[in-house]
């Protein structure tokens, strides 16, 4: 005759109030021998409730959340008449029956099952212990705390799971109710590495070999030292720093006005003075506000050395290529004394005079082609600096001089407008940042006055 048994919550030691975390049957599901029925979830640990015997699910007592302790009902099974696995063997079984799944013994008396069909030793182990029959929830050392489980899976798969470093609460279950299966971890494992793989950077390849004469009449010139050096410094930096560069524009119509009356006093120092020269002044008063800007970021990039002297670099073309010398200490220098020093260095470059130690440590540079041309561009940062300014040719452009409300008067005037073009390594400097840098600096060579305080 059918059997209809309780199933229990089992001994589980000083544990009250579990909360039931996960319901894997419903009313007329056919259950295994050792299918899990129901997880509970203590603060200290999770535990899924087997089944005692195979069988057909009657009724489900709980619901999600519920709070359960020792001895609460959870469903109740309708025991098969046939065995669900093989039946046992002749040879009696000596051994003490196991509790199901963890070692520390179940201590409640064993109601039994009273259905005349023979089972297994293991079955009649589980069955043995009854409704009550259960794993104790495993002693958890208070100090670790058993992460929370949110997904469906059986104790082995979660082994598997736990071996292969697998989140199951990021994997996809295929078994009943999404239960998480063995073959569900691998192919999550599976497509982990498919989209790692497909993550990876392109390697960088040269340019393809292209076989240039088959089109026309070429030569090949051997470059220099210098150029093979730029190049080399060139892509490295622009392969390592995520360069942004901020346009900005400084209205330097008093300063151009300024520098005119200067040229006279300048000529008989010997010297040229150029926009080049103020903007070196500038940018050494800005540089004080923006100590990032003066930066390099430590190697493995978890700091930033923050330099504090103004030795900026200045880009210079020579027919060799282009070599960079630094002028030291710009915050303590007059205008005169660097426009003398920059023509000296910039002389000794074109000549190839330059010490190395002429090249070095520079905290920011400059490079200047507004003697040539050109409305923007976009410098490359000279790593490990994180920050170049690019000057280009100065325009006289009309500027309004009413409001924004046109129509209550005003006209247009000549202005004299010079270009800017900030670089920055984004790794260290914001957007917001730079546009702050760049605008302050527009600011200070509109009133150049400002630059004597
Ligand atoms: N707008 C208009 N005219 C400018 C100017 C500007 N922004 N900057 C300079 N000039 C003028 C100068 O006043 C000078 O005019 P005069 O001959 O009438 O006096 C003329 O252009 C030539 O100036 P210069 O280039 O000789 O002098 P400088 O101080 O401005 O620059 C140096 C010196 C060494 C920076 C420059 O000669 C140089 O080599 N620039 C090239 C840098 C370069 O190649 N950068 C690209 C690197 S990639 O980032």
């Amino acid at each position: 005759m059918a059997k209809v048994i309780e199933i229990r919550v089992p001994d589980i030691g000083d544990f009250e109030d579990v909360e039931v975390v996960e319901i894997l049957v419903a009313k007329g599901d056919a259950v295994a021998l050792e299918d899990s029925l129901v997880s509970i979830e203590s603060d200290k640990a999770t535990m899924e409730i087997p089944a005692p015997a195979a069988g057909i699910v009657q009724a489900v007592h709980v619901g999600l959340g519920d709070a359960v302790s020792e001895g609460s009902p959870l469903l109740s099974l309708l025991l098969q008449e046939k065995p669900a696995v093989a039946p046992p063997t002749d040879t009696p079984n000596t051994q003490p029956p196991p509790p199901p799944t963890q070692a520390t013994p179940n201590t409640q008396p064993p109601p039994t099952p009273t259905e005349a069909t023979p089972m297994s030793a293991k079955q009649q182990a589980i069955a043995a212990a009854g409704p009550t029959v259960g794993p104790r929830l495993p002693p958890v050392a208070p100090s670790r705390p058993m992460p929370s489980v949110t997904h469906h899976a059986s104790p082995l798969v979660r082994g598997i799971a736990h071996e292969l470093g697998v989140d199951l609460a990021q994997a996809k279950g295929s078994g009943r109710h999404g239960r998480i299966l063995e073959e569900d971890v691998k192919a999550h494992v599976r497509d982990r590495m498919q989209a790692e793989r497909a993550s990876l950077p392109m390697p960088i390849r040269d340019a393809p070999d292209v076989d240039f004469s088959s089109f026309g009449r070429v030569e090949e010139v051997p470059l220099g030292r210098l150029r093979r050096t730029a190049a080399r410094n060139l892509s490295r930096s622009w392969l390592t720093a995520p360069h942004v560069t901020q346009h900005d524009e400084a209205d330097v119509t008093e300063l151009e006005s300024f520098r005119r009356q200067c040229r006279a006093a300048a000529a008989e120092r010997g010297l040229k003075l150029s926009p080049l020269h103020f903007v070196l002044k500038a940018v050494a008063v800005v540089l004080r506000d923006f100590p990032d800007f003066r930066s390099s970021l430590a190697p493995g990039g978890e700091s930033l050395i923050v330099k504090h002297y103004v030795h900026l670099g200045v880009a210079v073309d020579t027919e060799h290529g282009l070599v960079v010398p630094v002028v030291r200490d710009v915050d303590h220098k007059g205008v005169y004394e660097l426009a003398a020093e920059l023509a000296e260095l910039a002389e000794r470059a074109r000549s190839r005079k330059l010490m190395p130690t002429d090249m070095q440590g520079a905290c920011f540079t400059i490079s200047s082609l507004g003697g040539i041309g050109g409305t923007s561009f976009t410098p490359i940062v000279n790593t490990p600096e994180v920050a170049i300014l690019g000057l280009s040719k100065l325009d006289v452009r009309p500027r309004w001089t009413g409001g924004p409300d046109i129509d209550s008067g005003g006209g247009f005037e000549p202005r004299v407008i010079l270009p800017l073009s900030l670089s920055y390594d984004h790794r260290v400097i914001d957007g917001a940042v730079a546009a702050r840098f760049t605008a302050r600096l527009a600011r200070l060579l509109s009133h150049p006055a400002n630059l004597l305080l």
